[in-house]
């Protein structure tokens, strides 16, 4: 029983070490969490594979608050990076990376700014 307790509450608490899950005010949400899960794929679409939408990178963020935006990075979570969007044949091959390191590998030092400016208020991005 204890046994397998520990084991469903490892993979939260292994993520909640490696700072995954950050605090969000539910008071100054301004949508469902079904909103924050939709751009949260988007973002991914927006990257994943070749290339990055970037129109469709920063326009599914717009009129986002800082706790918005950190919902939108709960429900990212992390998500195998795989360099230059080759197929994921070996997933394990790939690290698990959050929001923040999928725009680093992703934006330009131009676009990278530009994020980081919409995402100062989180301090998710040090
Ligand atoms: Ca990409």
């Amino acid at each position: 029983m204890l046994l397998a307790a520990a084991l469903f509450a490892y993979p939260l608490i292994s993520r909640l070490l490696k700072g995954v899950l950050t605090n969000v005010n539910p008071l100054k949400l301004q949508y469902e969490n079904e909103v924050y899960k939709n751009i949260a794929a988007e973002q991914f679409e927006a990257m994943d594979n070749t290339g990055t939408d970037e129109d469709l990178l920063f326009e599914s963020l717009e009129g986002l608050n800082s706790e918005d935006l950190k919902a939108v990075y709960n429900a990212f979570g992390e998500k195998r990076y795989a360099v230059n969007s080759a197929p994921v044949l070996i997933p394990w091959f790939y690290p698990h990376k959050n929001l923040i390191q999928w725009y680093i590998e992703e934006l330009d030092a131009e676009e990278l700014a530009k994020m980081k400016q919409i995402w100062k208020g989180t301090g998710l991005w040090v």
